[in-house]
């Protein structure tokens, strides 16, 4: 049984790709970091499978990480964890670069001291973000980087580290150069899960408005289960290389809009420009979407758009399994339910509420 150890396990990736390990036989092992919460949502309905284990550890702590591998002794690691907010990365530019690039360093090193640098094979997760301010449309594995925010120039660290050991050491080490990728377990501060939930509660009355950042801003957007079927893939190649996953398809932040409020039943018409333009409910003009000041970056990647052809001539992986509009479907079919769930939750503690007698 071959065993996988992957850091970020409780991310939206991370969970995923526990499910597709477990799912081809693997024994899991996920790294975890101590919270005064404990927030496991996206891994509670694997804890206690006996094919998933998890450990203490952090990637700003080299001992927790050289004991979590020699203690596992994985075939595998996928290396997920990272503070992956591009606009947090402005306001935590040094912890940014601690998880993000030196964390990479960390893993590498980890594994040379474990004395694995022969057998484990070791993905890190990279990402459009190194394209930045884009020199090129479509981006390819072949277009220059030009990182354009705090988190980018330290993934760009993480993407050059793991090449450097590559070929230094002759380690198999690659990086999956990831566009977007969304679901219905992605974090509520993305843009497209802000979105979809705030559709579903305007849509059932627990909303007035909107606030969103730069609604022209393009992105290559697919679904995280595809996503994660690549991660493993890049690491079952004859040899260790570096692709870019993405669906090859391009779409405005608007359009992402537009799509989650029809899903939700709301029909927009966009009025005005800049910070001015507003999103109207048609069927009764109420302005449901504004723009905010607030949501813009000192500096904004707007041109993302990824050329997949490698991944699909040299691992056989379909970038287009699910599309944009199914997505957008099952974003918010999934968030409507979610909203309805604590609406109804909601009644009945209030109705517990009444019948004890401390509401009148
Ligand atoms: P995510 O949902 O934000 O998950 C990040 C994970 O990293 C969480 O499990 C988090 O743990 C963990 N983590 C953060 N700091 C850590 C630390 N110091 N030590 C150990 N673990 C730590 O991110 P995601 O969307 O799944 O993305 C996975 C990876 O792919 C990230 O590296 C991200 O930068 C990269 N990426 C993502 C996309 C995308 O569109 N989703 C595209 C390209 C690349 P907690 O739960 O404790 O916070
Ligand atoms: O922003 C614009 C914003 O935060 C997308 C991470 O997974 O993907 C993600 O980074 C775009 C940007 O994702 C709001 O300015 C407008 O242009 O959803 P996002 P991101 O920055 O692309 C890459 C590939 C990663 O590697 C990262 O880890 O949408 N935008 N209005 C907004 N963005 C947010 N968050 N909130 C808004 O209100």
């Amino acid at each position: 049984m071959k065993k996988a150890l992957i850091t970020g396990v409780t991310g939206q990736d991370g969970s995923y790709l526990s499910e597709f390990l477990i799912g081809r036989g693997y024994d899991v092992h996920g790294v975890i970091r101590r919270s005064s919460v404990d927030f496991r949502e996206r891994i509670a309905h694997l804890e206690g499978q006996p094919r998933f284990h998890l450990h203490y550890g952090d990637l700003s702590d080299t001992s927790s990480l050289v004991k979590v591998i020699g203690l596992v002794r994985p075939d595998e690691i996928y290396n997920l964890a990272a503070q992956s907010h591009v606009q947090v990365s402005f306001d935590s530019p040094e912890y940014t670069a601690d998880i993000d690039a030196t964390g990479v360093l960390r893993i590498l090193e980890a594994v040379r001291i474990t004395g694995l640098a022969d057998t484990c094979r070791i993905y890190q997760a990279s990402t459009s973000e190194l394209y930045g301010k884009v020199e090129e449309v479509p981006q390819s594995e072949t277009t220059p980087f030009h990182p354009y925010s705090p988190y980018a120039v330290a993934k760009q660290y993480g993407f050059w580290i793991t090449k450097e050991y590559r070929e230094a050491y002759h380690m198999f080490c690659c990086s999956g150069i990831l566009f977007n990728h969304e679901s219905e377990r992605r974090g509520e501060t993305f843009v497209t899960r802000k979105i979809t939930l705030a559709a579903a509660r305007i849509a059932q009355g627990k909303q007035e408005k909107l606030l969103l950042g730069n609604l022209s801003s393009l992105r290559d957007w697919g679904y995280a289960k595809d996503y994660v079927e690549c991660m493993w893939l890049i690491l079952q190649h004859e040899v260790p290389d570096d692709f870019v996953i993405a669906t090859g398809v391009q779409h405005s932040v608007r359009e992402f809009a537009t799509l989650a409020f029809r899903h939700a039943g709301i029909e927009l018409e966009w009025t005005g420009e800049g910070l001015d333009e507003k999103g109207i409910n048609k069927a009764n003009g109420k302005v449901v979407v504004e723009v905010s000041p607030d949501f813009y970056r000192p500096t904004d990647v707007v041109n993302l758009w990824g050329d997949p052809s490698k991944a699909r001539r040299e691992l056989g992986w379909n970038p287009q399994k699910t599309s944009f509009e199914e997505l957008v479907r099952i974003m918010v079919d999934h968030d409507m339910k979610k909203v309805a769930k604590e609406q109804a939750l909601e009644h009945i503690n209030l109705a517990e509420y009444l019948e004890k007698g401390v509401v009148k």
